[in-house]
């Protein structure tokens, strides 16, 4: 149980003014309720082919998916998942789904197949929206998992491969057929993955109460603090199962009534091409996009001159890439976002970005977002901690996390009884009420701002047969911002070479979990109550390079 005190003696709220949310509604509704004032702008431009939806077809779309999958026999509460790079049919599944009060569960369409279906079983989903090019990996995941075609239902968006299906099932059903469905305000909508503080991946429950909270928070009221506008074009090269891309780009570009530009994957030519073709307005990034957008030559090639606002979030952004940034888009409002995906995912976001902006501070993450609050807690005592100390960040609204799926022990230790989400993240709130990062308690690794959780990666190690003992921890690096390396203790007597346990654990997951370094050790430090002593690692790494 994390600790708690009734009596807060500093909690840091938002400078703008609390506003009217309405998370009474189900999420397509909230997301689509403006759209009479829109129809025919672009909706979704899809970046490969140049394809548009207008706002009034996506919706139209959107509703048929409702009612396509509900005639392939899912129902409210049932869980589908989601297996695409960024495309439209993502957009029309996520939202059709909720319409019928099903919930998405988004994962990244690069994982193995063991990754996959440590999700897919986890989440019981019933069936799998993907590409045909990764069915392959849904075939044989194994003896004690479902089958495809016999277990769950397999969706391409494009040639299904045999004993698939293809998404027109879905897109061309009729919408008048839709069932009709209460939907509480919570119950779940999305159930992202997600390693939080500590141990393996867990699906976290996402309420179109949640969703609602932290969209508004971000879009909504007469000075809305991520002011999108309706003729902007929002890039969305982050990929959507990423909570990041899905609710600030995604949902929010929705509710305000801006364009979304959906990249397939980041190849930094295609990016520039397409952001000068549709005169991006809006960039989304994390931190190795703007080492990109900064450093690469091929920049100046490009006109970038339509972009007048950079977020940039999921991971630490350095100052000097910050200032290098600045100067290839000098017309650009840049500033931060700090998101979690069990907060819902926002805590706090630049309030450069308002319509009537403030200042903030080169670093720095913003301010804590509006209608929620935010406090630091000293991690030995567990009180509330004033400006300018740092101690481990908490936030404090209706936009967090349900909870863990099927797992108390673990909802419990992040969320205490007081309603308060334990980040993990070191942090502090400054006299203007910025707030900076500057460091991470939990065990997470960010690549690029992707999550490598070593509980995942230590549960590998320890299952070869050569190796006794293992830990995983991050080493900074230069372009990923952080990389997993192991540490590991050979089981006596054998012989294990870094390449065999490299490529024991590189056959296993998804390219950003792989290791970068080995290193082999006589034990693996741990606490009298058996905990790995990270921090002794960290700082052995850092001593030694
Ligand atoms: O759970 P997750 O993978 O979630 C995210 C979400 C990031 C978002 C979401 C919406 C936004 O608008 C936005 O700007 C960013 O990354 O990982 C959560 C952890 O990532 C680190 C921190 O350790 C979180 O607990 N992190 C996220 N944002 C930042 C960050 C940041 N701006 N600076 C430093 N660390």
């Amino acid at each position: 149980q994390s600790q708690s005190s009734d009596s807060e003696t500093h909690v840091f709220i938002s400078k703008l003014p609390k506003i009217p949310i309405s998370n009474h509604l189900p999420l397509h509704t909230y997301c689509f309720e403006n759209i009479a004032q829109f129809p025919d702008r672009s909706c979704l431009i899809v970046g490969n082919t140049g394809k548009t939806y207008s706002f009034s077809e996506t919706h139209l779309i959107c509703r048929k998916t409702a009612a396509g999958l509900s005639n392939l026999g899912v129902e409210k509460g049932d869980v589908i998942m989601v297996l695409l790079q960024n495309c439209a049919e993502f957009v029309f599944t996520f939202m059709g789904a909720s319409m019928i009060g099903a919930v998405t569960t988004p994962a990244n369409p690069f994982y193995t197949t063991s990754e996959i279906f440590k999700q897919f079983s986890a989440s019981k989903a019933k069936l799998i929206i993907t590409q045909s090019q990764y069915v392959d990996k849904l075939r044989d995941p194994g003896q004690n998992y479902p089958k495809l075609g016999e277990d769950f239902t397999v969706i391409t968006i494009d040639d299904p491969p045999e004993n698939c299906l293809h998404f027109s099932i879905l897109s061309e059903a009729n919408e008048n057929e839709i069932p009709s469905v209460c939907i509480d305000p919570n119950d779940p909508v999305a159930l992202p993955f997600s390693s939080g503080t500590t141990g393996l991946p867990k699906g976290v429950i996402l309420t179109h109460k949640s969703l609602i909270t932290s969209v508004a928070q971000q879009v909504d009221g007469e000075n809305p603090n991520l002011y999108l506008k309706s003729d902007d074009v929002v890039l969305c090269v982050l990929p959507l199962f990423h909570i990041y891309s899905l609710n600030s780009v995604l949902l929010c570009s929705l509710r305000a009534g801006a364009g979304v530009l959906l990249m397939q994957k980041f190849e930094i030519g295609s990016l520039l091409e397409l952001i000068q073709r549709h005169r991006v307005s809006v960039a989304a990034v994390v931190p190795p996009l703007v080492l990109a957008l900064a450093k690469n030559p091929m920049v100046d090639k490009f006109d970038l001159s339509s972009i007048r606002m950079v977020l940039s979030g999921a991971a630490p952004l350095g100052k000097e890439l910050e200032a290098a940034l600045r100067n290839r888009v000098p017309q650009a409002i840049f500033g931060q976002g700090y998101g979690m995906t069990e907060a819902g995912p926002v805590l706090s976001m630049s309030p450069a970005f308002a319509k009537q902006p403030l200042p903030t501070k080169s670093g720095s993450c913003g301010n804590v977002v509006r209608n929620a609050e935010l406090k630091v807690v000293d991690p030995e005592s567990g009180s509330s901690l004033p400006r300018n100390q740092p101690g481990e960040i908490c936030i404090r609204g209706p936009q967090i996390m349900k909870g863990y799926l099927n797992d108390a022990d673990s909802t419990a230790n992040t969320v205490d009884v007081d309603g308060w989400l334990h980040t993990g993240d070191i942090g502090y709130v400054d006299d203007d009420d910025d707030v900076f990062i500057v460091d991470r308690v939990k065990e997470l690794i960010k690549f690029k701002g992707f999550q490598v959780p070593p509980a995942e990666l230590e549960a590998l190690l320890v299952s070869h047969p050569n190796i006794a003992d293992a830990a995983v921890v991050p080493q900074k690096d230069e372009a990923a911002g952080e990389v997993p390396v192991a540490f590991v203790v050979r089981s006596n007597g054998f012989e294990l070479t870094e390449e065999a346990v490299k490529e024991f654990i590189s056959k296993q997951v998804v390219f950003y979990k792989k290791l970068h370094k080995v290193y082999f050790v006589h034990a693996i430090p741990k606490s009298p109550s058996g905990k790995i002593l990270r921090k002794d690692l960290r700082a052995k790494l850092a001593a030694s390079s």
